[in-house]
């Protein structure tokens, strides 16, 4: 049973693909549990309440961290794509959101970052989260971002942040890149709640992954978060052998750990 540590709880981004796997799961975390996105979803249910706000809105943004007591921030531009919306959603996004929390005295914040931060590492190394970031694109640039800007945070005005640095949280993993990036909805909440919970967070910079037998990062160092996977992509393994190709060795998508994130674009236009 997870206990309700939190009155009132912020989720941003929640009409997306992870918000939706997340709102029923983080009812167990707190009374109130608040949903913010830009766009609309409908009516709210019991214990949920609603706080429309775009993220480059800083008033907007303000009046949705307003009386909570945490945030899980997963609101924002989620692929590779053009820099003008990821410098809204993602730069501008994301300072909005820690001003908000440090004039209303939000205390913790666990942000979705992303694996492709590192993307341009290869899948043959494996990564501690003290190694240098080497983005993908102008997406894995910007949750860069977001990480140095919680870290500022953190250290000048106390404000703690879990970065959580999402392999690939789907159902299931979808190609064989996905067997040691994969993250079960079930562990993502699992995560969220060890971040939100830990007694003492810091600023910490974990890997979101389950446990994977292949895989390229290490939580050694993000170990007073007390995650413990319980989910594997292993049971996928010999159904997605099946049904993808063997890989090419000189693609770049398969030599780098962002996969096709390395080769999106150019964007410039
Ligand atoms: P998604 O694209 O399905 O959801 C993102 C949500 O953010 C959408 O509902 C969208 O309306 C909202 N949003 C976008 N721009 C906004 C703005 N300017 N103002 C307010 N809301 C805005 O993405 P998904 O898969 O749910 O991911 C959630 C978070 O986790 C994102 O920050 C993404 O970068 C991160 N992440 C997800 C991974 C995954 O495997 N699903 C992997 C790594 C990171
Ligand atoms: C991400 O950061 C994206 O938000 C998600 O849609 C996936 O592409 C994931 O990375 C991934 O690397 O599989």
């Amino acid at each position: 049973m997870t206990i309700k540590l939190h009155h009132r709880l912020l989720l941003t981004g929640a009409a997306g693909g992870l918000g939706q796997a997340l709102r029923g799961r983080l009812k167990a975390n707190c009374e109130v549990l608040r949903l913010s996105d830009r766009v609309d979803f409908g009516a709210v249910q019991e214990g949920e309440e609603l706080a429309l706000a775009d993220l480059a809105d800083a008033a907007a943004v303000s009046a949705a961290v307003q009386g909570v007591d945490a945030i899980v921030h997963l609101g924002g531009y989620s692929v590779e794509g053009p820099f003008e919306p990821i410098l809204q959603a993602n730069i501008v996004g994301v300072y909005n959101l820690y001003e908000a929390a440090r004039q209303h005295g939000v205390k913790r914040v666990v942000f979705a970052s992303s694996n492709h931060v590192t993307g341009f590492y290869r899948q043959s190394q494996t990564l501690t989260t003290d190694m240098p970031p080497r983005p993908d694109g102008f997406y894995g640039v910007s949750k860069a971002f977001g990480e140095d800007l919680s870290r500022f945070y953190f250290d000048r005005y106390g404000i703690e942040t879990a970065c959580v640095r999402i392999g690939s949280s789907f159902p299931e993993p979808r190609d064989r890149r996905m067997l040691a990036s994969w993250l079960s909805y079930d562990d993502l909440h699992r995560l969220i709640t060890a971040c939100l919970s830990t007694p003492v967070l810091g600023h910490t910079i974990i890997f979101g992954m389950s446990n994977n037998a292949v895989t390229w990062w290490s939580n050694e160092q993000a170990r007073h978060v007390g995650y413990v996977p319980q989910d594997s992509s292993d049971v996928f393994r010999d159904a997605v052998y099946a049904r993808t190709p063997a890989p090419d060795l000189s693609d770049p998508a398969v030599q780098f750990q962002g996969g096709g994130f390395v080769k999106a674009g150019p964007f410039s236009g």
